[in-house]
């Protein structure tokens, strides 16, 4: 059993729990428990072995109940009892924008909705609006949320996809056939999802190769088997397509599969104005049909007149004009980043101690580390009181480990524009970073003048997750980005992009508005947990696709330089 599936289970359940009205606290005590399973690193059932279930932290002893049962039987008694009473696949409607649990218990108690397919008709023929507290603008807003969940049914957001990559790649790089293998498509250019994924390996014996893949364990169907190309549904009938090529057109093949089809085309235009041909086999002379290139990405693109373009840059966005006058970026990578600037611990929602949070930026080779808890009005926002003693924690502890830890908030900006937090408190913070959690629905001007007073407050160095958005689940809050990216600029305030997989925001083309506009970004993971600083990747990412160099992202400062950076806003 892997732990996947226990999550699952806990996921399924809480769900469930919600739809059924049950005692709120319940379920988001299976939550919390089904994330903390996905953070471990060994196997559930070693640790129901060793009788330590109760010892990992969020596991109280009725979910731990469950687990066993559930390691045991493969379901539990708490889950058949809730699929009596409420179908799983009720589930799906949670996933549509502006329908809750209670609302996915109405439908189907009043009008036994149980798809999506069956919920837009009964909103296109007016039956929704027959059913309490259903106004013709709630049908709307519904009606707009099963749009946006077509546009992403399919796609995977990127670290979920580049999970299952990371598998299939580690898994078929053992067979000695496999000379070079190397995930295409989206994934190479770290787009933000992932449509289907392109592998590629260059070998001269592709048979054994293609037979490991389509038997892979998490393959669910096979839609081709052949010497050159195998094509397999994974789960959510993810497709991931296997490419074999000779070692001379391997370069050829990572260019051409690698994309974006936009670069490709705008790539073979400028190929045939130099009477060169380029497909996923090599660089020809038109005129003899002599191979030039091929064996390598760097030759493709030199042969055409270029220098080697990274592949985050490759969407037809003016990287082909850079590299052939040969002024591309220095892109900002993760060895750039010198500490980790926007994360939480126990005091408010994260699942770790200041303490632990400092030792897992020292871990990673970083200068310093920011503590930014949450402050209220959020539930689990720390109180003044509480800021007071955190402050002091992070002081003490950052001389116990001689390392160190900025004194930092994640502030909550009030409709008003203003901070949820004692003036007092902000400025003995090193640094303050202002975001919106709540009341998202405002109008476009309002939201817009609540973050940029929040700017002109001289106590903000930051502005988190700027539009709010979620991948695949919440569309941006509406809000004027350039206006945001003007103020950013004028007062010095920096915006983040928000390296937590789900959120990447800003996203790519508003960061790089922003860069281009000579803004100040930042780089946070947002942290919950040690392991989450690993999600730097993510943003160093997004940033890539902004065309970010180290200058342009504020936490590749040095500790002297930030601080006299945060300094300098006051
Ligand atoms: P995705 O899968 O929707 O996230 O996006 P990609 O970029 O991975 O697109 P995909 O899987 O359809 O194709 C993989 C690559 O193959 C794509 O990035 C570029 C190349 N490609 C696909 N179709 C064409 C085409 O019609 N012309 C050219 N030149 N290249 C193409
Ligand atoms: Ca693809
Ligand atoms: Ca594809």
């Amino acid at each position: 059993m892997k732990n996947s599936e226990v999550v699952a289970m806990l996921e399924e359940t809480a769900d469930l729990m919600e739809i059924a009205g049950e005692n709120p606290f319940k379920a988001r005590a299976y939550r919390r428990a089904a994330e903390a399973i996905s953070a471990l690193r060994e196997p559930i059932e070693d640790l129901v072995k060793a009788k330590k279930l109760n010892k990992v932290e969020g596991i109280g002893e009725s979910i731990a109940r469950d687990i066993t049962e559930f390691l045991q039987r493969g379901t539990t008694t708490r889950l058949e009892q809730l699929r009596t009473k409420y179908p799983s696949q009720l589930r799906t409607l949670l996933e549509i924008q502006g329908i809750g649990p209670r609302t996915v218990a109405m439908l189907y108690d009043r009008l036994k909705i149980t798809s999506v397919d069956q919920l837009e008709e009964a909103a296109k023929s007016g039956k929704l609006t027959k059913l309490p507290g259903m106004g013709e603008q709630k049908v709307k807003n519904i009606l707009e949320g099963i749009q946006l969940w077509r546009q992403h049914q399919g796609r995977l957001p990127l670290y979920i996809a580049i999970e299952i990559a990371e598998r299939i790649v580690n898994a078929l790089k053992e067979l000695p056939e496999v000379e070079q293998i190397l995930p295409a498509g989206s994934l190479r250019r770290w787009k933000e999802t992932v449509g289907d994924l392109d592998i590629l390996v260059a070998t001269r014996n592709s048979q054994p190769i293609m037979d490991k893949f389509v038997s892979l364990p998490e393959v669910q169907k096979v839609l081709a088997h052949g010497p050159t190309k195998s094509s397999v549904l994974m789960e959510n009938n993810f497709q991931v397509d296997l490419r074999a090529v000779e070692p001379e057109s391997f370069g050829a093949a990572a260019q051409y599969f690698t994309g974006s089809k936009a670069h490709n085309i705008a790539l073979r235009n400028l190929a045939l104005k130099r009477g060169l041909t380029v497909n996923e086999y090599g660089v020809f002379r038109e005129e003899t049909g002599e191979k030039v290139a091929g064996e390598t990405e760097e030759g493709v693109y030199e042969a055409i007149g270029l220098i080697w373009i990274p592949p985050e840059l490759r969407e037809d966005r003016g990287e082909l004009e850079a590299a052939m006058n040969g002024i591309l970026p220095r892109l900002v990578t993760v060895e750039d980043i010198c500490g980790e600037i926007h994360c939480h611990s126990k005091w408010s929602d994260g699942f770790a101690t200041v303490e632990e949070m400092a030792k897992a930026a020292m871990e990673r080779g970083y200068e310093y580390v920011a503590i930014t808890d949450h402050s209220p009005p959020m539930g689990w926002g720390v109180k003044p009181d509480d800021y007071r003693r955190l402050i002091r924690e992070i002081r003490a502890t950052s001389e116990k480990l001689g390392f160190p830890i900025l004194a930092g908030i994640e502030v909550d900006i009030a409709p008003d524009g203003s901070l949820h937090m004692d003036e007092d408190i902000l400025r003995q913070l090193d640094i303050v970073i202002a975001a919106v959690h709540s009341s998202m629905k405002m109008d476009i001007d309002v939201m817009t003048r609540r973050i940029t007073k929040a700017m002109e407050n001289p106590l903000v160095h930051i502005i988190s997750h700027p539009t709010g958005r979620l991948i695949n689940q919440r569309p941006p809050y509406e809000v004027r980005v350039d206006t945001l990216i003007d103020k950013a600029r004028e007062t010095g305030v920096a915006l983040e992009i928000n390296a937590s997989p789900e959120r990447l925001d800003l996203n790519d083309e508003n960061a790089r508005a922003a860069k281009e506009a000579g803004a100040m970004l930042s780089i946070g993971t947002d942290a919950h947990r040690p392991e989450h600083l690993d999600y730097v990747r993510f943003g160093v990412a997004v940033a890539r696709r902004a065309w970010c160099e180290p200058k342009d992202i504020l936490n590749t400062k040095s500790y002297e330089q930030l601080v006299e950076w945060l300094k300098s806003r006051r």
